[in-house]
């Protein structure tokens, strides 16, 4: 269907020769980019200098781009696994199976049934943020959950708590600040994440330049560490006491400044009393005169920013962990500040326009162990056990949407064996891959260069306002789907097969929104926002700026009174599993983290021969000494083992992990049998998610993936 709103310019014809404007969708620096096409094939991809926000930068990745779209290994028709083999087939059939068998499961078991998982790029493409929410919300079920639980769940839970909405989340002011804290990010790697910094290498840089800091706590000297002014090493897991020192030295040194909207400091310094700069030290190893330098450096700036990101909300106290980091911010005088944190004012407002909800904490458990959601989503480490545990509600179909869970969760390969348990398995994916091989049916979406884009998420959590729409580059091909046509026709199938009684108006405005394409629905919501056009951006691909950061409290404050409580029930009342803990924590362990390179892209990005070449990033890293205790040299093969499993992987010795401390990247150990991935097959290495343990939890439900305690020994034989 064709709305009257869609004036897309047209996409390039077949043999095309020139250039077109679009943006990377890969990752949250959401970069724009230029496409040099001859005969209508992309030829090369160069960073779009005239980007308000990238300003020209390009990763390695990005210059990829165009392998997805030609990937001759991704799927474009629908697959239906009959017996041992995939079949293509049309898009009625395959439409008319899955909502066959999803309605069958619904009216034979109830809706908890069916779970549902997405995946990372749900959140890059404008017709998942538009569509697939409400095709989730429509099956009613609460076994939902997401990559969220394995990586930002807990600043969202934070934000809602201290800020009243999930996604009001404060943004270091990377091109004023003069001071940035950095506690568990990459971004020389990851270029950013709840932070969009296209060219994060420049903007360091340029920190530096101004006479700024950058300073990092990290288990491991990453590629930021090395370009950072000062850093030092914490013991994975321990950051939350480091941070609630430094809380404690600001408020005991007098150097708190609260706005004036900001109750609860009192409380606060009560809570945490307990931790003493001198106690963090013996916790985390990091040396209680620069616990204490660092605090007051950071109150002394002319702008400064603490942010933390994957690798403090991964451990078990990764909501605390970014309550503290948010205290800090609150009192170290910067918050809403030029040069501090500040919340950026998108052009449509997701906070304002209420996209999703503001957030809430158990109002259900998950049927097993009884943990509770968050923001209407269970932990994706529980997804196993209600797969396999009888019962009801259990979960007999699955749908996987743009998800590689086996590779990315918690115990990912015993969550593959339980898939093969179900009833039935949808996935829509591009690939044939280590999670999808397990579907019985694979509904395959046009990618990034066939579809329309604008950032709904991205532009919410970026550096300076900017606002950008990219018309898809190439037309869909005969016979292909977008995400969101998908999405609508799948809606509309089992809306007519389910035996549900009322809610017809509840059902007729789901059926309204989904039948308006995701460029309609956007023109709309740039018209309520009022700050910029569709027609505008049309005539600007680049990008439109719409400023720096600016100071937006008290007013943009969602919490019922306006005011910023310092000290929630919700989040002090964790404080007594951290003190149980400090408790009983096991002082010699060796322990995991995970590791981002600037080639990969979380598990997917291994099929193209761009990023694969070169040497070999998979190995375990390992201290010399650790290696040296255990007589294991360098480069051997190790088996590293878990309370949950065992991977057999090279070592590769490092001076840059903190000794006591190894590392291995997540998204490797590809499963290639029975998958597509002909190319994958050249890429070895281990899942890191075989290790990890889905008992280790948030607060939020979180994985606790960083900081897993594990065994390394050398194979002998
Ligand atoms: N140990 C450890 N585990 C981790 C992490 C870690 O740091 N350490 N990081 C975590 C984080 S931050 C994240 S976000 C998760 C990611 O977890 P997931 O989202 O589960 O995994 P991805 O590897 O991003 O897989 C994305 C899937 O989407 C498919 N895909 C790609 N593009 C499209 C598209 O346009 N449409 C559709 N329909 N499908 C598409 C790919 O084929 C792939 O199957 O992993 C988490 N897991
Ligand atoms: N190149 C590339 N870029 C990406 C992605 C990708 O896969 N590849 N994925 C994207 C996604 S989905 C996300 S969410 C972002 C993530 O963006 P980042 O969070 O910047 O990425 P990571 O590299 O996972 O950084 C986590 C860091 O935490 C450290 N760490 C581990 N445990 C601890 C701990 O207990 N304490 C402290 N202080 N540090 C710890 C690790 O050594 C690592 O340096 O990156 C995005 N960008
Ligand atoms: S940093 Fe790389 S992957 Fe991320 S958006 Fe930019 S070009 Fe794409
Ligand atoms: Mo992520």
């Amino acid at each position: 269907m064709r709305s009257p709103l869609r004036l897309a310019e047209p996409p390039v014809p077949p043999d095309f020769t020139g250039t077109r404007l679009t943006a990377c969708t890969l990752c949250e620096a959401i970069c724009g980019l230029e496409l040099t096409l001859t005969d209508g094939r992309v030829t090369s991809i160069r960073g779009n200098p005239d980007d308000p926000l990238s300003r020209g930068y390009i990763c390695p990745k990005g210059v990829a781009l165009a392998d997805v779209y030609d990937d001759p290994d991704r799927l474009r028709h629908p697959m239906v696994r009959r017996g041992g083999a995939w079949e293509e087939t049309g898009w009625d059939e395959a439409l008319d199976l899955v909502a066959d068998r999803l309605a069958d499961t619904v009216n034979r078991h109830g809706p908890d049934a069916v779970g549902v998982y997405l995946g990372n790029p749900n959140a890059h493409a404008l017709g998942s943020a538009t569509h697939a929410l409400p095709f989730v919300r429509s099956l009613r079920t609460r076994n939902r959950f997401s990559a969220t639980t394995v990586d930002q769940a807990p600043h969202q839970l934070v934000s809602w708590q201290l800020f009243g909405h999930q996604l009001l989340i404060p943004i270091p002011d990377l091109d004023r600040t003069s001071y940035l804290l950095v506690l568990g990010a990459n971004p020389m790697a990851s270029n950013g994440s709840l932070m969009t910094t296209p060219d994060f290498p420049r903007r360091a840089r340029a920190i530096k330049e101004r006479g700024g800091s950058i300073v990092v706590l990290d288990p491991r000297r990453t590629e930021t560490a090395k370009v950072a002014t000062e850093h030092h090493f914490v013991r994975p897991g321990s950051d939350v006491v480091v941070l609630l020192a430094m809380v404690r030295t600001l408020l005991t040194e007098g150097l708190a400044r609260p706005p004036s909207y900001v109750d609860g400091v009192e409380r606060l310094r009560e809570l945490v009393e307990p931790f003493t700069p001198r106690m963090a030290q013996d916790v985390s190893g990091l040396d209680a005169e620069v616990i204490e330098r660092l605090t007051r450096e950071l109150a002394a700036a002319d702008g400064g920013a603490a942010y933390g990101r994957v690798g403090v909300s991964t451990t078990a106290f990764g909501s605390l962990c970014h309550w503290a980091i948010g205290c800090l911010n609150l009192l170290a005088g910067h918050f809403d500040e030029p040069g501090g944190v500040l919340f950026p004012e998108p052009a449509v407002d997701v906070v304002a326009r209420r996209f999703v909800g503001a957030g809430h904490y158990d109002r259900h458990r998950s049927r097993v162990r009884g943990l509770p959601e968050y923001g209407g989503e269970l932990p994706a480490a529980a997804m196993r056990e209600e797969i396999e545990t009888p019962g009801t509600g259990q979960i007999k179909a699955f749908v996987s949407l743009a998800g590689n869970p086996v590779l990315s969760t918690p115990n990912g390969r015993a969550l593959g064996d339980a898939l093969d348990s179900l009833d039935f398995m949808v996935a829509v994916d591009i690939y044939l891959n280590e999670t999808t091989r397990h579907a019985d049916v694979i509904l395959p979406p046009t990618t990034t260069l066939e579809r329309d884009h604008y950032d709904l998420v991205f532009h919410t959590l970026a550096v300076r306002n900017t606002a950008r729409f990219s018309p898809a580059v190439f037309a869909r091909p005969e016979g292909a789907r977008h995400d969101w046509e998908i999405f609508r026709d799948l809606t509309s199938r089992l809306e007519r097969r389910l035996a549900r009684k009322g809610r017809i108006k509840a059902r007729l405005v789901r059926r309204a929104r989904l039948s308006l394409s995701p460029t309609a629905q956007l023109a709309l919501l740039l018209r309520t926002g009022r700050r910029v056009s569709l027609r505008q951006l049309r005539r600007h691909p680049e990008g439109i700026d719409l400023g720096p950061l600016r100071p937006t409290m008290p007013d943009r404050l969602q919490t019922p009174n306006h005011r910023i409580d310092l000290v929630p029930h919700l989040l002090t009342g964790d404080l007594a599993r951290l003190h149980e803990w400090l408790a009983e924590r096991p002082q010699d362990a060796l322990v995991l983290i995970g590791r981002r390179h600037k080639q990969d892209n979380n598990s997917w990005s291994h099929n193209t021969t761009r990023l694969t070449r070169g040497k070999p990033r998979h190995h375990l890293l390992m201290h010399p000494r650790d290696l040296a205790a255990r007589e294991i040299r360098d480069g051997a093969l190790v088996t590293v083992g878990s309370r949950v499993g065992s991977v057999q992987v090279e070592v590769a010795s490092s001076e840059d992990v903190m000794p006591g401390v190894v590392s291995l990247p997540h998204g490797y150990g590809h499963q290639v049998d029975g998958t597509r991935l002909r190319h994958a097959t050249k890429v070895a290495g281990a899942s890191i998610n075989d290790l990890t343990d889905p008992l280790l939890l948030d607060l939020s439900g979180n994985a606790a993936l960083s900081g897993v305690a594990v065994t390394v020994s050398a194979v002998t034989g």
